[in-house]
């Protein structure tokens, strides 16, 4: 099973990701993860912490001459901004963050909280998941988000295909697919900087190249759509998700809500096997399975906890009421998060190819999904 850890503190000595199951064979280049982390790092709204790094991947394990051995990977990225030892700990936990539960749980600090807690995290996830898309490249697998709203601003979409969508995020601030519209979100977030306060947003993913069949219809925890859905809303800040249509599907008659099949001979020999769908409002999944149609996934940001105009708090010491504790942080870190929600989409996508062409090395996977084509054609034929 191909799965991951992170381990890591935001000032500590470095954030840490340990890759298990990757499957040996696959050509694998520090700078691909690099340009993830760069991304990760940017984003119109950023703190004063971003000057402070420069995010890069030093692979310590499970290569050999530029390609995977089908042992553990590990990766690492240090922190310039190491200084846990001297850092004091909050007295006043900030509404939103994890300080008041976390240091009940533990019966700690504050400080031994936020630390992990802290999205600085998401610097070991977006390296795993760079690395995964390494392996999702063999098969033609593209996984790109980008960010559809920001506080109360929608972005308006664009038509074009994947790489013109690149081409026009990798041109916007805020990482839309509509950069005309960055000036005027650049001002909300000016607006909320100046009254001490932070925005969130929404992001959109989309994994286009997919076959039939990853995930499984037999358990609950087999279901694709079940395992993005957790990795998703495991992202920092992520308080709702959904695919396709997704909440919509509610307010809608059954007839207007599922996707017609149609057949094009043409097609046979695409992942589709020729079946086309006029929609996608199932957002590439039925029944936990992926359906060949691009998986569309949308997760919702809260705004950043740390206010700079703080909330009521109780501090922990004299339990009297105070305003929370506020350390440097983000003002709208939603670019940075669809980075983050798309390489977490990667990881999982890799993942269930590993599931189901599964195998020691990427030369069994890519015979395994020749095999499973060549067969479903045939069994189609009859
Ligand atoms: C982050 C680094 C952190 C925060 C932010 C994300 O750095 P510092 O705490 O030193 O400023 O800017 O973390 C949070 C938003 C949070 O709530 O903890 C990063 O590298 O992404």
């Amino acid at each position: 099973m191909l799965r991951y850890y992170t381990a890591g503190e935001s000032h500590g000595k470095a954030l840490v990701a340990w890759i298990d199951g990757f499957p040996a064979g696959v050509e694998l280049h520090e700078e691909g993860i690099n340009v993830e982390l760069r991304r990760r790092q940017g984003g119109y709204g950023r703190g004063g912490r971003q000057l402070l790094e420069t995010d890069r991947a030093d692979i310590l394990s499970g290569v050999w001459r530029g390609h995977s051995i089908g042992s553990p990977i590990v990766l690492l990225v240090p922190n310039h901004d190491y200084k846990i030892e001297k850092m004091d700990d909050l007295p006043r936990p900030r509404p939103g963050h994890g300080d008041l539960c976390g240091s009940i749980k533990h019966l700690g600090s504050i400080r031994g909280i936020l630390e992990r807690a802290s999205a600085r995290e998401t610097t070991a996830r977006v390296a795993a998941g760079a690395l995964a898309k390494q392996l999702l490249d063999a098969f033609n697998i593209t996984v790109f988000g980008y960010v559809v709203q920001v506080g109360s601003v929608s972005v308006q979409s664009q038509p074009g295909d994947l790489e013109q969508h690149r081409v026009l995020r990798d041109q916007s601030e805020l990482y839309t697919l509509n950069p005309d519209q960055d000036a005027e979100i650049k001002l909300l977030i000016d607006d909320a900087r100046k009254q001490g306060d932070t925005l969130g947003g929404i992001i959109e993913v989309r994994v286009e190249g997919l076959p039939f069949g990853l995930g499984s219809h037999t358990q609950w925890d087999k279901k694709l759509d079940g395992l993005l859905a957790q990795a998703v809303m495991s992202v920092q800040a992520i308080k709702g998700v959904e695919f396709g249509m997704g909440f919509d599907t509610a307010r809608h008659p059954g007839s207007q809500v599922h996707d017609p099949i149609h057949y094009d001979a043409a097609l046979r020999d695409s992942p589709s096997l020729g079946f086309t769908r006029p929609t996608n409002n199932a957002g590439g999944l039925e029944a936990g399975m992926s359906n060949t149609r691009p998986i569309v996934v949308r997760a919702a940001l809260k705004p950043i906890s740390t206010l700079a105009q703080p909330l009521e708090s109780v501090n922990l010491q004299t339990k009297q009421s105070d305003k929370a504790s506020y350390e440097r942080s983000d003002i709208c870190a939603i670019a940075a998060a669809s980075c983050v929600v798309e390489n977490v989409v990667a990881f999982e996508i890799a993942r269930a190819m590993v599931e189901r062409y599964g195998g020691d090395s990427l030369e069994e996977m890519q015979a395994r999904w020749n095999l499973f084509h060549e067969l479903a054609r045939k069994k189609l034929e009859r």
